[in-house]
């Protein structure tokens, strides 16, 4: 029987920056053994019409048992946790082939969202306890991660369930924070220890934690 798979994925750089901490990750990652299962790693285009192709090629040569999408959002402080994304694309800046969709769908007539199958509140406390700032998020924005993290949920909830999946922003590294002055930042291994503990985390936990990651507003 040939070893489970992880897929996780990062993106190439985009909007001025040489690098994306999201690929730094996945590369590293790649080829590691988790808990009995093999980390692939896999690098998507910025581009609203590549990327969703090739995330279902990967999902369909790898076949993986969970996958974990990973996104960089600059200006953010911590791993954030997406919870949902939805089904809107309306780009600030064009992607990399140059197109600046505006109030488009990601899927004619698709559902309006779909929900991470992540474990997302059993891997906070996990992050917690490891001292990695993480947040639960609502918005993957409405960008190419978000259109990606979109097609995930939906590739997974159709041709590809049961495999788990979700995807996690996470902020710059420290050398592209140094180009934004007071922009927050996180070392690259303290992202790898965080995503290796989410990876573990989603692997042992089928059913997430039951506690509040609600807010009042
Ligand atoms: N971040 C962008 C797209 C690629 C990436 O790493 C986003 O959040 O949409």
């Amino acid at each position: 029987m040939r070893t489970p798979v992880v897929l996780v994925l990062g993106f190439e750089p985009f909007a001025d920056e040489a690098i994306n901490p999201s690929a730094e990750i996945a590369r590293r990652l790649d080829g590691e053994l988790i808990a009995q299962h093999h980390v692939v790693s896999g690098i998507l285009p910025v581009t609203f019409t590549d990327a969703p192709t090739r995330l279902a090629e990967l999902l369909d040569q790898h076949r993986p048992q969970l996958v974990i999408a990973l996104g960089q959002a600059g200006g953010r402080g911590e791993i954030s946790l997406e919870r949902v994304a939805i089904n809107l694309i309306d780009a600030r800046i064009a992607d990399n082939a140059g197109l600046q969709p505006i109030d488009a769908e990601v899927l004619h007539a698709g559902p309006g969202a779909y929900f991470s199958t992540l474990p997302i509140k059993a891997i906070r406390e996990e992050l917690e306890a490891l001292n990695v700032p993480s947040a639960l998020s609502l918005s993957a924005g409405t960008y190419v991660c978000n259109q990606v993290a979109y097609w995930l949920g939906h590739l997974l909830a159709t041709e590809h369930a049961p495999t788990r999946g979700g995807f996690i922003h996470v902020p710059w590294l420290p050398e592209q924070a140094s180009r934004h002055p007071g922009e927050p930042s996180m070392p690259l291994e303290v992202m790898i220890s965080g995503i290796r503990a989410a990876i573990e985390c989603s692997l042992r936990t089928t059913t997430d934690l039951h506690v509040s990651g609600g807010t009042t507003h």
